[in-house]
Order: C-alpha cells, then structure tokens, then sequence
C-alpha cells in the first residue's frame, strides 16, 4: 500500500510519525473520513472545507493548499487501485517536545490513507438498530466545538463503550443542557407526521456531510426538514428515527432505551431517502482517474 506522507506517496512501511508528533501525544489534529465510489471521491471539496474549518478553529496551519490536498487525495486512491472505498485524511500538529505548547511543533503532518471499506453487516441495514442514551455527554461547544473534527475523539470513545457494553452498535450522545446532539459517530434525524427533524450543529452534533445531503435531498423530494433542539422524547415518539455519516450512510434505528420506534421495522421515509442518497454516490464525485 502506498500512503501520502508529509508530500510525497511513500510505502507503507515508510509511513511513520514522530513519537513527539503532538497527534499522539495530545490527539492535536483534525481529520476527515471519505468515501469513494465507482471510481469517484464523494463530496470531496466539502471534506475539503470541512476539514479547513476544523484546523482554523484550532489554530492548525495546513502547510498545503486545498486544491494541493485534494490532488493528494485523489493520487493516493489511484496509486492504491482504490475506485470503491474509505479514505482517512489526518492532519497532525506535527513533530514538537515533550510539553503541550503546540507553537513549538514546527510543520504539520499530512496524511491520507486509502483502503477498502470495511462495511457495516446488510442485517443492520435489513432489520435497523437498536440504540442506547449513554451517560457521557458530548462535549460542551465551548470546550472542543463539536463541529471540529478533532483527533480527540475520546468523548466519542468513551460513548462507544457504553454502547458496546450495553449490547448497542451505536449510543445516543446529548449535550450539557440533556439535549439531544447526535449518536457517537454518526448524526441523527426523526420523522414524525412526515416532517423531519435533526438537531442543529449548535446542539453539539458534527455538521455531517451526509446529514447535509440527506437534507437537501430531503427538500427537493417536497418534504420539511427541521433544524431544532431535540428531546429524547421527541425520538421516542418519531414514526421514523434515521442515522446518517460516511460510513454507516443511512441506517434505520427501530429501538431507543427499549422504545420501538414507530413500527419497529426501518421506515418508509428513511428507505426513500436511502435510495436518493445511493443514486448521488453512484453518480456523484470527484473523477479518480
Ligand atoms: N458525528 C460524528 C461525531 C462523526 O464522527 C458524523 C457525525 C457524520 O458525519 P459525516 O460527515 O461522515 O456524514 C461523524 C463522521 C470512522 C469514521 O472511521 C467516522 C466518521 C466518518 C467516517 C469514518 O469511524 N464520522
């Protein structure tokens, strides 16, 4: 496998990092998840600005340019043969010392990994989840903005074993206020009485570019989609509760805190969507060749 390092395609046993690199040392750095399809990279310029965003907002300076970025991107998928899979861009605050002052690490370190993509099990898509509320709240906006896609993915971590621990693929992540925010890497939508509704970005969930789609697509298909403060009690009471991200696309969730959600099968609305969503990254992206 080849990985892009620093500027350059390298093998990947050349592929290393710095024991000092403050990524390891202190998760000090963003990152995005991508996907490609048939060939093409889906959504690439908004992985691109979301990932800008997350690195301006902490003070991290990407020493490429975005089109520069991209073009890594897309080389690293052709030099691995990828036309279908996931790709991992990292951007680490780079090489620095012992201690936490990042202005002493002196360039930041690219990274894209591209590899095939490990799928979610059809079964979880045929009969939909079943989900948890976790006790660990998503961290406060004005600690790490959730909207930053941090390598500090701890929270998330810690919201995943509980899952886990529960017998749950997924948990259901609120924020300080006990308001709904999103699942632990994935965000979440509800329909009720064909209206949809997920919380906006401000409620502590990632401004998912698949949340993004499916709202778009959502609208052009006639139906109102709602960015509002949601309670659980809204998800409880949904005909339709939906989860969306880059690797899950769109899955059905049937069970929260042992309520089934509507008629406990994965719903109508959600499957319509679904099918929009695939015709988009059948036909959609950034050409690979
Ligand atoms: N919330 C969180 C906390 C996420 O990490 C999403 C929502 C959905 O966002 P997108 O833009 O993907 O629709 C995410 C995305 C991984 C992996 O390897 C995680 C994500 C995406 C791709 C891969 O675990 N998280």
């Amino acid at each position: 496998m080849k990985v892009f390092l620093g500027d350059k395609l390298v093998d990947e046993q050349d592929a290393v990092v710095s024991v000092f690199d403050h990524g390891l040392l202190y998760g000090d750095g963003v990152f995005e998840g991508i996907r490609a399809y048939n060939g093409r990279v889906f959504l690439l310029d908004e992985h691109i600005d979301r990932l800008y965003d997350s690195a301006k907002a902490i003070a991290l300076e990407i020493p490429m340019s975005k089109s520069e970025v991209s073009q890594a991107v897309v080389d690293t998928c052709k030099a691995n043969g990828i036309s279908d899979g996931y790709i991992r861009l990292v951007i680490t605050r780079g090489k620095g010392t012992l201690g936490l002052n990042p202005f002493l690490c002196k360039k930041a370190e690219v990274i894209v990994i591209a590899a095939n993509i490990q799928l979610y099990p059809q079964e979880l898509y045929d009969t939909g989840l079943k989900i948890i509320t976790v006790g660990t709240v998503r961290n406060h906006t004005e600690a790490i903005n959730p909207r930053v896609k941090s390598l500090n993915y701890l929270n998330n971590v810690m919201a995943k074993i509980e899952a886990i621990n529960a017998g749950c693929m997924e948990g259901l992540m609120l924020n300080a206020q006990g308001q709904v925010a999103e699942a632990s890497g994935d965000n979440v939508f509800a329909v009720k009485n064909g209206v949809l509704t997920t919380p906006p970005s401000w409620c502590g969930a990632l401004e998912g570019l698949t949340r993004n789609k499916v709202i778009k697509l959502a609208r052009n298909a006639g139906y109102e989609v709602r960015e509002d403060v949601m309670a659980r009690y809204d998800l409880y009471v949904a005909d339709e509760v939906f989860l969306t991200g880059t690797a899950a696309e769109i899955i059905a969730v049937v069970d929260i805190d042992k309520r089934q959600i509507g008629d406990g099968k994965p719903g109508q609305v959600m499957s319509e969507l679904k099918a929009l969503y695939e015709e988009c990254t059948r036909t959609e992206g950034t050409s690979i060749a």
